[in-house]
């Protein structure tokens, strides 16, 4: 071989390693995870551990950068997961709270005093509801991969301690944009307002509104005593399920493989996550009342009245919900 032609192949040859590398970074690729929680709260770690996992095994070659604060959609949490769904979002760990407006089955989960402890939660999102929750997500364009969880909400507010529904009588509570909570705090003589959790802070700090309802991991990391709300009744009304989830076209871009990596990691960060919250929350609690905040417990009579006085949300949004759902929840709960 004479010495050019050996030059010719070298080139050659290069530029195959060119072309070889080239492909390697054009496959090297990031997906926008949206969340409304940053990570000071247990909601965005679980985004950055699904992140950190993800990065960790796939050498790179996929990673997820998230978007906290609700940040992609203008602070308007209520709109996460229309925009998941046409794509300005590839992915999101979002509440199913937010995701309602756009998937009534999600209501479940805010029905009142529905899902009584822990154990019912999951039974539910671990049972044939939790499935049937999942098909609807699918059925509406966003593939569901992994449960976390927000956690069962509290009610504080600034005024006294509140352990009957007459003591809610006309208080101004700040709740999020998802109209069953607007029934169930009309429900308990409440003046529920709507407003975004970007507006909610500024809102108790203006006295605007008397109170809100968000988990004790919120109330503890955003110091929500700190605006005045110095009464907190445990009244564990409703658990907020987080929902790890893909856009649907760009689940259907990846790999085989890509897929396993994605729903494996989101799986163990929800696990993480969910482990987490629940056993920081008798901390967190101790922390609250010695910041000086008033915690009422409900004994088995409050909480029957409380009970009572929303039934009426149940008769309402079962048929939104879809009653098979409703049932197979019951039958989960139940153990069936
Ligand atoms: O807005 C809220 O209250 C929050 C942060 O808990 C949710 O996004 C559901």
């Amino acid at each position: 071989m004479n010495s050019s032609r050996h030059l010719t192949r070298l080139a050659a040859a290069l530029a195959g390693v060119a072309v070889v590398s080239l492909s390697l970074s054009a496959q090297a690729r990031e997906l926008s995870v949206s969340t409304v929680l940053s990570d000071a709260f247990p909601w965005g770690q679980a985004a950055e551990k699904w992140a950190e996992l993800v990065a960790e095994r796939s050498d790179g070659e996929l990673t997820l950068r998230v978007y906290p604060n609700s940040q992609l959609v203008n602070g308007d949490q209520t709109r996460e997961f229309s925009a998941m769904r046409s794509g300005l979002i590839d992915a999101a760990v979002g509440s199913t709270i937010n995701w309602s407006p756009q998937v009534p089955e999600l209501n479940l989960f805010s029905l009142p005093f529905f899902m009584a402890d822990l154990d019912a939660v999951d039974a539910v999102t671990g049972g044939a509801a939790g499935e049937m929750v999942f098909d609807a997500i699918e059925s509406r364009g966003v593939v569901p991969l992994a449960w976390g969880e927000n956690g069962f909400r509290q009610l504080s507010n600034s005024s006294g301690p509140i352990d009957e529904p007459a003591d809610l009588d006309g208080l101004k509570i700040r709740v999020v944009g998802s109209p069953l909570f607007q029934d169930t705090f009309t429900a308990l003589g409440a003046n529920p307002t709507q407003m975004s959790w970007a507006d909610a802070k500024p809102a108790l700090t203006t006295g605007a509104v008397d109170g809100q309802e968000n988990p004790l991991s919120v109330f503890d990391v955003a110091r929500i005593d700190q605006v005045g709300q110095e009464y907190l009744t445990l009244w564990n009304y409703m658990n907020d399920p987080l929902v790890f989830a893909v856009n649907q076209q760009v689940w259907d871009s990846l790999s085989e493989e890509e897929r396993t990596l994605l729903r494996d990691a989101a799986e163990e960060a929800g696990a993480w996550e969910i482990e987490m919250t629940r056993e920081e929350e008798p901390e967190r609690l101790a922390a609250i009342k010695e910041r000086g905040v008033t915690v009422t417990e409900l004994d088995e009579t409050q909480h029957q009245a409380f009970v009572a006085a929303t039934e009426s949300v149940h008769d309402e949004w079962m048929p939104r919900i879809g009653s098979e759902i409703v049932e197979a929840a019951r039958a989960d709960m139940q153990g069936e």
